[in-house]
């Protein structure tokens, strides 16, 4: 399977993530990368390509495009401010005070594209994200070109916590909604995209919410102990013609492969019963039992059958890369999943 992958990820390096009252050194780093790589170099997984430029364009066809331009200009305007840290949001819309107008002080600006405040904005996180999702796209298109049936996109930063107007968990962009509509306007009629990621898709899934064309599954730590906590129950199924295109799998603390496994079989099966004929997996693979943030009990061969399970559906399949905290198992786990995939 081939790889996209660019090295403009090491323009977001931001110095802090606010964890536990803290700034402390994001979990979401440039090493990350490192260890995919390393562990993609021992293998003969594929070739791995830079990405293509498709524009802006994809990118405005999911996101709100003062969203895309507060993405843009954020960090230069926190700096004219003259704050002295990373940029970081404060206050909210929230319950109370639901405005809908958008501040012009880039400290209220922070909090209308604001979901969740542990991300910081700092100098080339803009750049990154950009890249990012073109890492998607080029994927998506060569699935679409016919050219493999399946691709890897090696994303960092990763996108499915980002909705159409806010960013957070780690997230700026959401490359999986990218590519998914990018899939859909190169001729795919049915996507189903499965969120395997610790965390649920909350952005994937808040973008898709009244559309049937694409169908969302996610599997992740139920949101009543494990973040984004607002959204990713089980009652949350889609709205109007999307009604019934959403699929949550919130599951507990401590679960292992084998309760993890029967969520999957279930989503495989919902999948073919809507006849997708493209797939996208959001992967993280922060599922792992020793990832620094999350509660699942996956061992590194867990995500070998998880591979072989998912490719089982026969479907074009691109694996767009989400979270996966920084252990060097982030790398075995992730190319554990790729080979799994290709009957390995
Ligand atoms: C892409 C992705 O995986 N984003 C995850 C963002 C999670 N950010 C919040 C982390 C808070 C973790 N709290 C866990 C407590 C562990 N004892
Ligand atoms: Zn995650």
């Amino acid at each position: 399977m081939d790889i996209i992958y660019s090295e403009d990820h090491r323009k977001r390096a931001s110095k802090t993530e606010l964890y536990g009252g803290e700034l402390l050194p994001p979990f979401e780093c440039p090493e990350r990368m490192d260890f995919i790589l390393e562990a993609i170099e021992k293998t003969s997984l594929g070739t791995i390509h830079s990405p293509k430029d498709f524009g802006r364009d994809p990118i405005t066809a999911i996101h709100d495009e003062g969203f895309v331009t507060f993405i843009e200009t954020c960090w230069q305007e926190w700096v004219a401010a003259g704050f002295k840290g990373e940029a970081i949001a404060s206050v909210w819309p929230s319950r109370s005070m639901p405005s809908p107008r958008i501040p012009s002080f880039i400290d209220g600006k922070m909090g209308y594209y604001t979901l969740a405040s542990e991300t910081s904005i700092s100098a080339g996180t803009a750049e990154a994200a950009y890249t990012s999702a073109q890492v998607a796209l080029t994927a998506a298109d060569a699935i679409m070109k016919g050219q493999a049936q399946m691709m890897f996109a090696l994303c960092r930063p990763p996108g499915h916590h980002a909705s159409k107007d806010q960013f957070g968990g780690y997230c700026f962009y959401n490359n999986a909604a990218i590519a998914a509509q990018h899939m859909r306007d190169q001729g795919a009629a049915k996507v189903a995209i499965l969120d395997v990621d610790f965390h649920h898709g909350n952005g994937t899934q808040a973008i898709f919410y009244d559309r049937d064309d694409v169908l969302f599954l996610s599997l992740h730590g139920d949101p009543a102990e494990a973040f984004p906590y607002f959204l990713g129950y089980a009652e949350e199924t889609g709205l109007g013609a999307g009604e019934g295109y959403n699929v949550n799998y919130p599951m507990p603390p401590k679960t292992p492969y084998s309760k993890w496994s029967e969520a999957l079989d279930d989503a495989l099966g919902r999948i073919r019963a809507f006849g997708a004929d493209s797939l996208i997996v959001s992967f993280g693979a922060d599922t792992f039992e020793n990832d620094p943030i999350s509660f699942f009990k996956l061992t590194s061969a867990d995500f070998i059958d998880m591979g072989r399970r998912i490719a089982t559906l026969n479907l074009p399949t691109l694996t767009v890369m989400e979270g996966g905290y920084a252990v060097s198992e982030v790398g075995t786990n992730t190319v554990n999943l790729l080979l799994g995939m290709e009957g390995q």
